[in-house]
């Protein structure tokens, strides 16, 4: 049953068995960013976090956008002083990357600057064949500002990362996939299917393994390899405390289904 969530301005979200979709909503300016929809994102996923019946959460745009970039009318005429201690999105970016249940990007169309950047900070994007990603902001005289040369550096390296961000060119969705930006291309009509198979998949895992796993994955971006390993030998050792851990393997030694119980 899909529960339709409280109305928000910018954004729509929905409930539906264990999955909450967010879907980014200004079509008017192909779902630019601004402070009122980066905020009640935040406020959607604290929600969604808050939700115990949400096990997967899922953020997407429309068949045109994902997110064309922040809204350039509101950046058009500040000044660095505004810029620098207005320090715009900082708050509401930081709220996205606490949540700690898994968020899926499904990209369709642009995700631009600030859209390409939001999609990175998801734990991983599907897209569809029409998607295009970008980091124009060159274009308009200024760089990227939410991880546009840091993350997209570190997901596929310093050559494309660096032709994207000085020539501003879009990227297609097969040499997005080709280069380990998203994880799989599907056709645009089976977006959000694909991406509901995906979530359902992850939620019928143990919560407390997913998390776990969240944790390691985004630790490997933070420290040093041995670091990073001594993080995810200590996380899974700390699994076998968990119920989920026995029962996941005797069902598998029993040829079952596991029934989880994020204990
Ligand atoms: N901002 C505001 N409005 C936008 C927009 C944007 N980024 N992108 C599109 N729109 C609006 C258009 O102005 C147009 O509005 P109307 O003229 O109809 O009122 C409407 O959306 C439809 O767009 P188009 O008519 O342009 O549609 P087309 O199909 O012809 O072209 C396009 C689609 C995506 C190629 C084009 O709209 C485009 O180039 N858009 C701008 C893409 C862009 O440059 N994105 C980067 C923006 S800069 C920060 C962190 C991050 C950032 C900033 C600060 N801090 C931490 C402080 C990020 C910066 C950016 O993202």
């Amino acid at each position: 049953m899909m529960v339709h969530l409280m109305a928000y301005e910018t954004i729509i979200v929905d409930v539906e068995d264990h999955i909450c979709v967010v879907s980014l909503n200004r079509p008017d300016a192909l779902n630019a960013l601004n402070d009122t929809l980066l905020g009640e994102l935040a406020d959607a996923l604290e929600d969604a976090q808050k939700n115990e019946k949400v096990r997967c959460i899922i953020l997407t745009g429309s068949e045109k956008a994902f997110a064309a970039g922040a809204d350039i009318s509101v950046m058009a005429n500040k000044n660095f002083v505004e810029a620098f201690m207005g320090d715009m999105f900082t708050e509401a970016s930081n709220r996205i990357l606490a949540i700690r249940k898994p968020i899926i990007a499904a990209v369709s169309g642009y995700a631009l600057g600030g859209g390409c950047e939001l999609a990175m900070m998801c734990d991983f994007i599907i897209c569809s064949d029409t998607a295009k990603f970008g980091q124009p902001e060159i274009n308009l005289g200024v760089s990227a500002g939410l991880g546009g040369t840091q993350r997209l550096t570190r997901f596929i390296g310093k050559s494309k990362s660096m032709d994207m961000n000085l020539t501003g060119r879009f990227m297609e969705a097969d040499e997005a996939e080709r280069c380990g930006l998203v994880s799989r291309v599907v056709p645009a009509k089976k977006l959000r299917d694909e991406a509901i198979t995906a979530a359902t998949r992850v939620a019928e895992k143990s919560m407390v393994a997913v998390a776990m796993v969240k944790e390691m994955v985004n630790r490997s971006y933070e420290t040093s390899l041995d670091e990073g390993l001594l993080f995810e030998r200590r996380g899974f050792h700390s699994l076998f405390a968990t119920e989920d851990q026995k029962e996941g393997m005797a069902a598998f030694l029993e040829k079952r289904e596991a029934q989880f119980r994020d204990k």
